[in-house]
């Protein structure tokens, strides 16, 4: 039996649309058998699930370094030959002569978008369902129609992208339409996602059920809405867990020049925080976040566990945010 068929394998990747569609990318550009290791959106910790020693290969999509520096280190010191994918903020990146890293945390990019510009465009329909899925509207919609899409499928693949997406959210898989990695399944069938979106059921389910979400989130009164800020708190329930990614990204597609913040009742009375830079000024949402013990990027960023008692404090902090300050000085 030659080497390559029996390397372990193992890919990794956030359970959204941006991580899957990266892996994805990957493995049909090098269609080896490996282990599948993904989850919810908010499960980010990931790589500590690949058992050290046993692994010969690791591809991680969409995971930021900063939530998974030991056991990549770990991995590497092993042994292990990493490829890792991602544009979240990463500080002291491993060198190792192991590790092939390609991060890029520009807000206009997307860990699909640099597994496409790895793989010369070779699956960039996919790609581009990845953006969708990370909100990348515009500059999704603009390659795609430079890629010669009409608006027709264009919106298809947003569509779809928005739908697997939506489908990562949830406190856990009770909350969720379908695992994320059996919805990886049901992708890897299609090397185009037209050809998903025109044969596979699930796409649709996922669009009707998230529309459906998204009514009911939008009929609630928000806490705080403002020019600049708008502030909504959605009860503990399933659908409020599923829609609150989708809701800030529609949110803040609507109003450019507004931040969003959506808030999702725990169970222990805190709150999951979901908070969107205003679209026109994509920075910051990280440092405010990272003042309450969460994290993210610049444009997106949220808070797990925001204890009740610092609600206000946090609806203040948010509503005075002066986003200007944190462009970039080519920006500013
Ligand atoms: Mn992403």
């Amino acid at each position: 039996m030659s080497q390559a068929a029996t390397l372990r394998r193992f890919d990794v990747c956030n359970g959204d649309a941006d991580g899957l569609c990266a892996v994805l990318q990957w493995r049909l550009h090098d269609p080896a058998p490996a282990t599948l290791v993904t989850g919810l959106k908010r499960e980010i910790d990931l790589l500590r699930h690949v058992p050290c020693g046993e692994a010969d290969e690791v591809l991680v999509c969409d995971l930021s370094v900063a939530r998974n520096r030991e056991p990549l280190r770990r991995l590497l010191d092993a042994g292990t030959r990493v490829r890792y994918f991602d544009h979240h903020i990463a500080a002291d990146v491993p060198i190792h002569d192991k590790l092939e890293a390609h991060l890029d945390a520009d807000p206009q990019t997307c860990s699909s978008l640099l597994v496409d510009r790895w793989l010369g465009g070779r699956f960039h329909a996919w790609a581009l369902v990845g953006a969708f899925g990370d909100a990348l509207t515009a500059l999704a919609q603009r390659r795609a129609a430079a890629t010669g899409y009409d608006v027709e499928r264009r919106n298809a693949l947003q569509r779809l992208g928005e739908a697997i997406n939506y489908n990562a959210y949830g406190e856990d898989l009770h909350d969720v339409r379908i695992a994320p990695a059996d919805l990886y399944r049901i992708m890897a069938r299609h090397p185009d996602p037209l050809e998903m979106i025109a044969r596979e059921s699930i796409v649709q389910e996922l669009d009707t059920l998230r529309r459906a979400d998204l009514q009911r989130a939008l009929a609630l009164q928000p806490l705080l809405n403002h020019e600049r800020a708008r502030v909504c708190v959605l009860p503990d329930e399933p659908w409020s867990r599923r829609v609150s990614g989708s809701l800030a990204n529609e949110l803040a597609a609507a109003a450019p020049r507004q931040a969003q913040a959506v808030l999702t009742t725990r169970p222990d009375g805190g709150y999951r925080v979901s908070v969107r830079a205003p679209r026109a000024l994509p920075h910051g949402a990280d440092v405010l976040c990272k003042t309450f013990g969460g994290g993210g990027r610049a444009a997106a960023a949220g808070v797990d566990a925001l204890p009740a008692d610092q609600l206000n404090h946090f609806v203040a902090s948010f509503g005075a945010m002066p986003w200007e300050a944190w462009l970039p000085a080519e920006h500013a």
